[in-house]
């Protein structure tokens, strides 16, 4: 026996006697129950044995190739993963966790060019879920990964799947090496190991427990998200922004019916919707409404209202189907507030009109000061969950949901030119919409009402946003 083996012994048997390796009946991550359960949290208790598992780690580093950075899988790992650094000088990034939902931080933290190559460090690989949430991740921020190392291998499925997904991993340890040295030592008996060995032969991890986080919406096109849509109009758009190769939507914020048809006419053939504020029109009445639906039919786009519902249910029932609007029933498409909770979208749900409908809730606003926080945001993408057949998409400003690719992002505050405007709106350019801030549909509004010549504005911001998607894909793949 060498003196890795020997010492990769020694350290296995300090990891039973810490308690760092149970044995019992255990629930792991992701729900399997387990006869073996390891928690490398404990180990940042030992130094000693910090040192040990940097220095068995640092034998496997050694053959893989052009290694620029290094990353822990947060969180058992970050330690793990500092003390390889600090032994070999390869320098280290941090992914957050926690920035994942929100999007408002830096998901990655650290020193880094895109095209470095980053090893991934991770304790134990189940399914390899949390290797493959970092991966994308580091990924997302134009950094390559193809390797992983890691402490344990408990031999149920997730090596293939990271193979699946590109990413080679080396284990120091697989459970059935790691039962043959405990019980070689004593720490346990045959039974158990058999009880382990048949745990291992009969549980394999569930396939789409991974495939849900490969799924990120940044990556896939619009046409293969509409399979994924469960919102009807959702699904339709998709379809459109795929057919029309367009990502805009105009806000057609304009005070006469005559300029709202002559504007849904000019940009018709550039946009996937056109989004109204009715009850700005100083001239409204019910006239208004055929042509425009012809004309949104002729041209293939969707009728926006955004009326932007924040009242208990029933009022809302009256502001959606009734009045002089009538909004259920020609505006396929709405905004809502998820402030007052669930009544709302209960009564856009429930109310007569139009048969297919959907809801963009607002999540995130582009105001300056608005009063809209990460609790809030939250709370807003767990009621949209729970609405999916409803919700369309959600109102945001980042990259708020990755992992739901039937949603769609719609992203208001989009000029090229401007950066505010005299009331607190913030713009961003259709590059940092998209590629940045994750924005699937723009929402544009003066930047092409107010331009000298709203055909061309719409034409070249229809352009430069799709240019910026099909940029996004290919970064991606
Ligand atoms: O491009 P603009 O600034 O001329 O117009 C932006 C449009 C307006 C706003 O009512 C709307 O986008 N908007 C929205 C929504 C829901 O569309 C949300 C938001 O946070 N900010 C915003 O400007 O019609």
């Amino acid at each position: 026996m060498n003196n890795y083996e020997q010492k990769l012994k020694e350290f296995s048997k300090e990891l039973y006697s810490i308690n760092a390796i149970k044995f019992g009946e255990y629930k792991t991550k992701i729900g399997l129950m387990t006869p073996v359960y390891c928690d490398l949290r404990l180990i940042v208790s030992y130094p000693k044995l910090m040192i040990t598992l940097s220095e068995l780690l640092i034998e496997k580093i050694r053959y893989i190739k052009d290694v620029d950075l290094l990353c822990g899988v947060p969180y058992t790992a970050l330690p793990i993963s500092t003390a390889v650094s600090i032994k070999t000088d390869i320098p280290m990034v941090m992914r957050r966790k926690e920035a994942k939902d929100y999007g408002t931080k830096k998901l990655i933290e650290g020193i880094f060019q895109p095209g470095q190559k980053c090893l991934i460090i991770e304790d134990v690989v189940t399914s390899g879920s949390s290797i493959l949430e970092t991966v994308k991740d580091l990924k997302g921020s134009g950094l390559i990964c193809t390797d992983a190392v890691v402490l344990l291998n408990r031999e149920q499925g997730g090596e293939e799947i990271l193979k699946n997904n590109g990413i080679n991993m080396y284990a120091l340890l697989k459970m059935t090496q790691l039962m043959d040295i405990l019980k070689e030592a004593g720490c346990i008996d045959d039974n158990m190991v058999l009880k382990v060995e048949k745990y291992l032969a009969t549980t394999k991890v569930d396939k789409t427990e991974t495939d849900k986080i490969t799924e990120n919406r940044l990556h896939l096109t619009f046409e293969s998200r509409a399979l994924k849509a469960k919102n009807k109009i959702a699904q339709k758009l998709f379809q459109i922004m795929q057919q029309k190769r367009t990502t805009l939507c105009v806000a057609a914020d304009v005070l006469s019916t005559t300029e709202l048809l002559n504007l849904a006419e000019q940009v018709g053939p550039n946009i996937c919707a056109l989004k109204t504020h009715i009850d700005i029109l100083q001239d409204f009445h019910q006239n208004l409404i055929g042509p425009l639906q012809e004309i949104s039919q002729r041209h293939n786009f969707i009728l926006f209202e955004d009326r932007k519902f924040a009242d208990i249910g029933k009022t809302v029932e009256y502001q959606y189907s009734k009045g002089i609007y009538q909004i259920s029933c020609w505006a396929p498409l709405v905004t809502v507030h998820s402030l007052m909770g669930r009544g709302a979208l209960d009564a856009i749900k429930g109310s007569k009109g139009l048969v297919d409908r959907g809801v963009f809730l607002l999540a995130e606003a582009s105001a300056d000061g608005n009063l809209i926080n990460e609790n809030y945001i939250a709370t807003t993408l767990k009621i949209a969950e729970e609405y999916s057949e409803l919700v369309a998409g959600i109102v945001c400003q980042n990259p708020l949901f990755l992992h739901n690719p039937g949603f769609i992002q719609l992203c208001p505050g989009v000029q090229i030119d401007n950066r505010v405007d005299d009331l607190g709106q913030k713009y961003n350019s259709p590059d940092t919409v998209v590629l940045e801030k994750g924005a699937d549909i723009a929402v544009v509004g003066r930047g092409i009402t107010k331009a000298s010549d709203p055909v061309t504005a719409s034409e070249l911001y229809r352009k430069l946003l799709w240019e910026a998607y099909e940029k996004r894909l290919a970064r991606h793949n």
